[in-house]
């Protein structure tokens, strides 16, 4: 069985019945969700226009290799940006793969670890609560010293539930 943990995140619509449906979609497939973290309402990265995001990370138990699961994520994404308009353009729901047991890979299909989850306060917070001690395979640090050491100001604000292990 593989372990991964995935960002997920959105900011059209309304967000947080849009996270609840990903993560149903989630699992209905061949994923398990084993923790959650908390759903943070974060700046949007890169765009200080655009909405702001709800964001949250999950840990989840799958026997897909990496490759299947991101195609696995891509359909569901699909699905919830054709519920709201009928297009792919517009999505509703952002499904990133961080990290997936303790490979590296790069294809020009997936990176992971992702290649900016340690630059990113919106990714890394939420991370920490589910992955504090997990050692990032390419930097060596644990999530927990790799948001120590990020230096990302954009405003990641905690609402609703805290941490959810299963
Ligand atoms: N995702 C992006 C770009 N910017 N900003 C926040 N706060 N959260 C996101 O999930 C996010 C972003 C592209 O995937
Ligand atoms: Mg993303
Ligand atoms: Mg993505």
């Amino acid at each position: 069985m593989n372990v991964a943990f995935l960002c997920l995140g959105g900011n059209m619509g309304d967000r947080l019945v849009n996270l609840n449906h990903t993560k149903a979609l989630i699992s209905e497939e061949r994923l398990t969700i084993l923790a959650e973290s908390s759903i943070y309402e974060t700046k949007a990265w890169g765009d200080e226009n655009a909405p702001d995001y709800l964001n949250q990370c999950i840990k989840i138990a799958t026997d897909l290799d990496a490759a299947s699961l991101m195609q696995l994520l891509l359909t569901i994404e699909q699905k919830m940006g054709r519920m709201r308009n009928g297009t792919n353009a517009d999505r509703t729901a952002d499904i990133d793969i961080l990290l997936f047991n303790d490979e590296i890979i790069n294809t020009g299909f997936l990176t992971v670890p992702h290649p900016r989850l340690h630059l990113r306060l919106f990714v890394l917070k939420p991370l920490n609560e589910i992955a504090a001690e997990i050692v990032h395979p390419v930097l060596n640090k644990t999530i927990h010293e790799l948001l120590e050491s990020c230096t990302d100001k954009l405003t990641v604000r905690k609402i609703g539930t805290n941490v959810h292990l299963y």
